[in-house]
């Protein structure tokens, strides 16, 4: 890969959040409780007890927030909208209050030459519909998420022109039914089985609504969080195709070539739950769609458990026999995340463009965590951070330089956020939040990521 990459006139340079990351009032102005607010005051679900109640409070602070994005350079800030905040309820009545917010945000965001990009679905659901209809586990909840996204859309679409419909549906439906770790905090095979067609079809549903109810032209896609497994060897390379089929074919099929990838062991399969996939549904999932959100964080490696069964240096347990391995010699991150460039490359170049041909593809999320802190100077020197952001933006350049048709990147995150299960442990910002005091300073990577957008390349 080349090292002083430079990116084609045009590439949209961006920084992503999420509604209840950052934006905290939680119960202010008519908005109603979400899956997330009912699960983050669950004692035991979130490290530290942390809540989302306060977050950045962005809410309150989004002008701010929309300086950071200036100091940076970017073109586009990717937010989310909160669902309970225009339907209180899921369903029916709309609370102006807030629409108006949005309404306000995407305002001063034009007014800072940098272009709005909603994400209607970033994780948090309406409670009253996880009561209704047991969330995503329901039918229903397809109809209800086009319905509402029909309602932002006729609101904002004057002036939001690229719309993200849902965010990662593989997070959702498997931690959230499948192993419990996110909201709902539910563990049935079943569940995330049937949560993740029911998410597609509401994608599907959602871009004929937004097109629809759009007062102007609007590009809709999709973000999911695709995956390279690499076996070590070859007896793991059945189990790493299972893998990638789980986490991209289950996607990449229904959505660009209208069916569910065959090889998908039975408890991934749509098969598990006899009568999910309606007549019709395949078409409305396979909706043409403008651009596809990648988000991208580390890559998997998958091996041969050891003949008595104990894991060995780095391995954690898998399925069947197979333990997920960390090589030696790769750096990991507060997450114990694997950091591997390349494996961006190798996702773009073997796994989307293949699916998606020249459809334009936006990196949606990609970034790092680590143990930041304020030094003597009040300064945060993130060079962990900075190096990420390089290798994987590097990543990105030799893969468009490969003929892959990426658009545009959004760096996770603006800001340091409550990072789900993890609370406000993870820090993911290109800006440290004290959240003692809701203090922003733009750290290191920051400062670097501001270069990157103002040359439109690599910075040595
Ligand atoms: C993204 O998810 C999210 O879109 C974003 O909101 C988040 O802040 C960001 O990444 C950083 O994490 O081991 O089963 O408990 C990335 C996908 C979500 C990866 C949840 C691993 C824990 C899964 N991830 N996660 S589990």
């Amino acid at each position: 890969m080349s090292s002083d990459a430079s990116f084609p006139d045009r590439f949209l340079w961006g920084a992503a959040t999420a509604a209840y990351q950052i934006e905290g009032a939680a119960a202010e102005d008519g908005k109603g409780p979400s899956i997330w607010d009912t699960f983050s005051h669950t004692p035991g679900k979130v490290h530290h007890g942390d809540t989302g109640d306060v977050a950045c409070d962005s809410y309150h602070r989004y002008p701010e927030d929309i300086e950071l994005l200036k100091r940076l350079g970017v073109g586009a800030y990717r937010f989310s909208v909160s669902w309970p905040r225009i339907r209180p309820e899921g369903r029916g009545e709309v609370n102006s209050k807030g629409l108006d917010y949005y309404s306000r945000l995407v305002d001063a965001l034009l007014e800072a030459g940098i272009a709005p990009v909603p994400t209607l679905y970033h994780w948090d659901l309406p409670q009253a519909l996880q009561d209704a209809f047991g969330g995503w586990a329901g039918r229903d909840i397809a109809e209800a998420f086009a319905s509402y996204a029909g309602v932002v859309a006729e609101a904002l679409g004057d002036r939001v022109h690229r719309w993200i419909t849902l965010n990662e549906p593989w997070v959702v439906s498997n931690v959230g039914y499948r192993w419990g770790r996110h909201a709902p905090g539910h563990s049935e095979a079943g569940e995330a089985v049937a949560a993740n067609h029911h998410l597609l079809l509401a994608h599907g549903l959602s871009v004929q609504a937004i097109r629809a109810a759009s007062p102007a032209p609007a590009e809709v896609g999709i973000t999911l969080n695709l995956g390279v497994s690499r076996p070590t060897s070859p007896e793991a390379a059945d189990m790493a195709a299972e893998l990638e089929a789980r986490h991209n074919g289950v996607y990449l099929g229904p959505l660009f070539s209208g069916e569910y990838p065959s090889r998908l062991s039975a408890e991934w399969s749509p098969a598990l739950v006899p009568g999910l996939v309606h007549d019709g549904d395949m078409a409305v999932i396979a909706e043409s769609i403008d651009f596809l959100g990648v988000n991208f964080y580390f890559p998997g490696y998958v091996g041969v458990a050891a003949a008595d069964g104990e894991l060995r240096a780095g391995e954690r347990p898998l399925e069947g026999g197979f333990v997920d391995v960390r090589p030696a010699g790769l750096p990991v991150t507060a997450m114990d995340w694997l950091v591997e460039p390349t494996s961006l490359h190798e996702l773009l170049t073997r796994v989307v463009a293949p699916a998606v041909g020249d459809l334009p593809v936006y990196i949606t999320e990609n970034g790092s965590s680590w143990y930041d802190y304020v030094n003597q100077d009040g300064e945060v020197v993130d060079l962990e951070r900075q190096s990420y952001l390089r290798g994987h933006l590097g990543a990105v350049a030799s893969a468009i330089a490969d003929g892959v048709n990426v658009r545009g990147y959004f760096a996770w995150s603006l800001l340091d956020n409550f990072e789900w299960a993890e609370g406000y442990a993870k820090r993911f910002g290109l800006t440290f939040i004290d959240f003692a005091t809701q203090r922003r300073i733009l750290k290191r990577s920051g400062e670097y990521y501001a270069q990157v957008t103002r040359k439109n390349a690599l910075p040595e």
